[in-house]
C-alpha cells in the first residue's frame, strides 16, 4: 500500500453496524448473527433488508436484528437501503450465506483505526477454492477489468464482506445493483479515499445463490465501466 493513510481512531464494536440483504437465507442465517454477535460480543448493531418469503425475517429479529422489510429488487437495492438504515459510525456489509469469515471483523476494524477508510475482504488471494469455477474467473476477469478502469491493480471487487467509515458511504451517490459491490470499491479508490483490500477465506455458500453467473457478470461489467467513465470524465 503506497497511499498515506489518514488519523487513527479507536473505534471499537459498539461504534460498528453489520447490514446484509437477506433473500430466503432460512438456511445460513441463523449461523451468520450468531457469528457476528460471538465475535463482536454482542456489541456490534445488525440490520437485515429482507426480501425473504421464507421464515429468515422471523429468524432474524429473533436474534435481535434490526429487520427492514422490503419486496427483493436485487442486491444493490437491498443493500442501499441497508447502508441508509446503520445508525453507527463504521458500517460493515456482508452477504447473509455463511460464505464469509465473521472472525475477521476485528482484522477489519484494526484497518480502520489504522486510517483506512475502506477495508475490502479479498476472497481470491487464498484462492477461493470454495467458489464455483465460473464465478472464480469470472472474478478475476472483473478484477483486471476494474483494474483497468481505475488506474491501480485491484483483485477482488465482487466481494460482499467490507468495512467502511460512514463518511465514505455518505458523500457519495450510489447508482448500482448488482454491481454495487463493485461501485462501492471504485468510486472511494477514484475520489481519493484511502482503500486497501485484505485478504480472507471463503466458504461453500449455505442455500442457494441468487445470482446468475452469466447475466449477473454482465451486469457487473456494464456497472464498471460505466461508474469508471463517470468517475474519470463525469
Ligand atoms: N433483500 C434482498 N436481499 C438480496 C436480494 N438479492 C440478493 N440478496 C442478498 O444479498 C446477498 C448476496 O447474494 P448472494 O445470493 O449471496 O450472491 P452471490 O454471493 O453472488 O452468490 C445475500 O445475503 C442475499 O440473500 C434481494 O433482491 N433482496
Ligand atoms: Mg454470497
Amino acid at each position: 500500500m503506497t497511499t498515506a493513510i489518514g488519523e487513527g481512531s479507536n473505534f471499537t464494536f459498539d461504534d460498528v453496524s453489520v447490514v446484509m440483504g437477506t433473500y430466503n437465507e432460512e438456511a445460513a442465517i441463523e449461523t451468520v448473527l450468531v457469528d457476528i454477535d460471538r465475535v463482536t460480543d454482542g456489541q456490534a448493531e445488525v440490520v437485515c433488508v429482507d426480501g425473504s418469503d421464507d421464515r429468515t425475517p422471523e429468524i432474524a429479529n429473533e436474534l435481535g436484528a434490526r429487520v427492514i422489510r422490503q419486496p427483493p429488487r436485487g442486491y444493490g437495492v437491498a443493500v442501499r437501503e441497508a447502508l441508509e438504515s446503520a445508525s453507527r459510525p463504521i458500517i460493515v456489509t456482508t452477504d447473509c450465506d455463511d460464505t464469509y469469515p465473521m472472525e475477521r471483523l476485528p482484522t477489519m476494524l484494526d484497518a480502520i483505526n489504522a486510517g483506512y477508510d475502506v477495508v475490502s475482504g479479498d476472497r481470491l488471494y487464498y484462492g477461493a477454492d470454495a467458489m464455483p469455477r465460473l464465478n472464480r474467473v469470472g472474478n478475476r476477469l472483473l478484477a483486471v477489468l476494474a483494474s483497468l478502469v481505475v488506474g491501480r491493480r485491484v483483485y477482488d471487487v465482487t466481494t460482499g464482506m467490507r468495512a467502511y467509515r460512514r463518511d465514505v458511504i455518505e458523500s457519495i451517490d450510489w447508482t448500482e445493483n448488482t454491481g454495487l459491490s463493485a461501485e462501492l470499491l471504485m468510486r472511494p479508490i477514484r475520489r481519493g479515499y484511502n482503500v486497501r483490500e485484505l485478504p480472507i477465506e471463503y466458504r461453500e455458500r449455505r442455500g442457494a445463490t441468487t445470482l446468475d453467473p452469466f447475466s449477473g457478470g454482465r451486469e457487473i461489467a456494464s456497472s464498471i465501466v460505466k461508474v469508471g467513465l463517470e468517475e474519470r470524465f463525469g
